[in-house]
């Protein structure tokens, strides 16, 4: 019998937990042979609505779910755990400033960064969805010096899933066509989907996509804003496809990504593509399919791409600088 994985999932009763948990469960992450055991960690006032979400977790007679496990604290939330989600946060009001909500859910990651150094699994890997979720990445990858940094990610899959959708819309293709898109940066405004690399059934974008003013502009703002044209449509913030996007991210952190191709993870940068090291940045990298991975380091920018580059490098240091005093 196969060892069971220990998933921790925090904000396991809000809008993305709610479809994230059932995908898991349904073994759309880790396989149809991984047995899980869910830890779900919440804040005292939402154990009444988790206690919810894990009734119709039961009422979905998921094989895969060897144990369902609620906690209203980090500390025995996330111990032994192998996969630590960090879903959970406080979203961004009306009105609120991004360093009004730096400000706000920082605190919340150095808890967290805490006791996933001292109480997860040793082999613990952490991904980290609530935003800004690359500076929160870095503030929980601070909280935990006792565990190797490149365990630590934050996503910008959402980001390469809708870029990989539009590319094939506009294209008239299928997504499956599509290949080798680098989301680069910050996961916000400034975000760059690097689509000159990119490939539409092998060959590159620009060469299939021959309006190049809809790739430059249209294109990447579209990516950009897509989170608040959804907020404006839907009234509520993208859910169901951040979900999707949290399972995608996870599953190809564990699955060797074919040679030919790679995903988009923010990762602590080594200084690839002349990046400041140590910030968590969003770049292409190959999974070894052990939970190891390798920054693709070869595409060649040209002066449009570094100067997109620069300027969410430029964002992501104004964030640290906001958090800095959470990063001892
Ligand atoms: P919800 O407000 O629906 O749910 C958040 C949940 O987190 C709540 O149940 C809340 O009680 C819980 N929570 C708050 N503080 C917590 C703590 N300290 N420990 C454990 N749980 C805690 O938000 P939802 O729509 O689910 O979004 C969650 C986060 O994902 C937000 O920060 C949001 O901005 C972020 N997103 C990130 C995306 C990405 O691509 N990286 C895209 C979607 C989403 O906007």
């Amino acid at each position: 019998m196969t060892t069971p994985i220990r998933v921790a999932v925090t904000g396991p009763a809000g809008s993305i937990g709610y479809s994230l948990l059932f995908r898991i469960a349904s073994g759309s992450m880790l396989g149809p042979d991984t047995p899980i055991i869910l830890q779900l960690v919440e804040i005292p006032q939402a154990m009444n609505a988790l206690e919810g979400v894990v009734m119709e977790l039961e009422d979905g007679a998921f094989e895969l779910i060897a144990g369902i496990e609620t906690y209203d604290n980090p500390n025995d939330g996330f111990k032994d755990a192998n996969i630590c989600m960090l879903v959970g946060g406080m979203p961004r009001g009306k009105g609120m400033l991004r360093a009004d909500l730096v400000q706000a859910n920082g605190p919340i990651f150095t808890g967290q960064g805490k006791a996933i150094n001292d109480f997860a699994a040793d082999d613990v890997r952490v991904m980290v969805v609530g935003n800004p979720c690359n500076t929160n990445a870095l503030i929980a990858m601070h909280s935990a010096p006792d565990i190797p940094n490149e365990r630590f990610s934050a996503m910008t899959r959402l980001d390469e899933n809708r870029g990989k959708a539009q590319i094939a819309k506009k294209a008239g293709v299928g997504v499956e066509a599509i290949s080798n898109l680098a989301i680069f940066g910050n996961h916000s405004n400034t975000m760059y989907p690097h689509f000159f690399d990119a490939k539409i059934n092998g060959k590159l974008v620009p060469d299939v996509i021959t309006d190049h003013k809809w790739l430059k502009e249209d294109f990447i703002s579209t990516i950009q804003n897509r989170g608040k044209e959804i907020i404006d449509a839907r009234g509520a913030s993208s859910a169901a496809s951040a979900a999707s996007a949290a399972v995608d991210h996870v599953r190809s952190w564990y699955t060797e990504t074919p040679k030919d191709d790679f995903v988009s993870m923010a990762v602590p940068s080594t200084g690839a593509y002349g990046i400041e090291p140590g910030l968590i940045f969003s770049q292409p990298v190959r999974c070894d399919g052990k939970g190891g991975y390798e920054i693709v380091e070869t595409l060649e920018l040209n002066d449009f791409a570094v100067e997109k580059l620069k300027l969410t490098e430029a964002q992501l240091k104004e964030e640290r600088a906001i958090v800095k005093d959470l990063l001892k």
